[in-house]
């Protein structure tokens, strides 16, 4: 039989902030059991798995949890930094990621949203994090949205 290699497979560089990179270590080693809230405020986090846009190499980080009917979205907040994350250029160049969730891993596609779209994921963004809502008064930017869509979501 052929192995069909998996398109997410391929050299991982841990993120070079530490918090970030146990985090991520700590989710995926524990089979997504530990690890899964934002420090004390119990508040859950999913763990996104990515190509980089220049170096090709899989980069994987920690995001809010906001989930709808399946589909999450991904707040390109960096706490309210003047630019994006980095990984923001990542989903734009390669929009085919792994999302983890609690013990659950998927294949989702990532999605730039905009008008009415972005509104109404910005408003569950907020009901899950309240704190995005400072992020956005705290910076010039627009505070990018994206859906990420499973890749097979039962009746679409
Ligand atoms: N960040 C958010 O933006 N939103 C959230 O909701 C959020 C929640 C969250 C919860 C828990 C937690 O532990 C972290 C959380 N974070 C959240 C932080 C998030 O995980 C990211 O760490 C943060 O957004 C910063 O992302 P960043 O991509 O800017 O990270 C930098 C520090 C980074 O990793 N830089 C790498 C490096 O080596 O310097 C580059 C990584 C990279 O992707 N390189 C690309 C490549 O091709 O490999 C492109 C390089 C280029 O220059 O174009």
């Amino acid at each position: 039989m052929i192995a069909v290699p998996h398109e997410l497979d391929g050299a991982y560089d841990p993120s070079p902030a530490r918090w970030v990179r146990e985090q991520v270590e700590l989710y995926e080693s524990s089979g997504g059991t530990r690890g899964t809230t934002l420090w004390d405020t119990g508040l859950p986090v999913v763990i996104v798995t990515m190509r980089g846009a220049r170096s090709g190499r899989i980069r994987k980080i920690p995001l809010m949890r906001v989930e709808h009917g399946g589909r999450y979205a991904a707040v390109a907040s960096k706490a309210g930094f003047p630019r994006h994350p980095v990984w923001y250029f990542n989903l734009k160049a390669n929009p085919r990621v792994d999302l983890q969730d609690g013990p659950e891993r998927r294949g989702m596609i990532a999605r730039e949203l905009d008008g009415e779209e972005r509104a109404r994921w910005w408003g569950r963004a907020v009901v899950a994090y309240p704190p995005y809502a400072d992020y956005q008064k705290n910076t010039a930017r627009v505070i990018p949205v994206f859906v990420l869509e499973p890749e097979h979501l039962p009746g679409t």
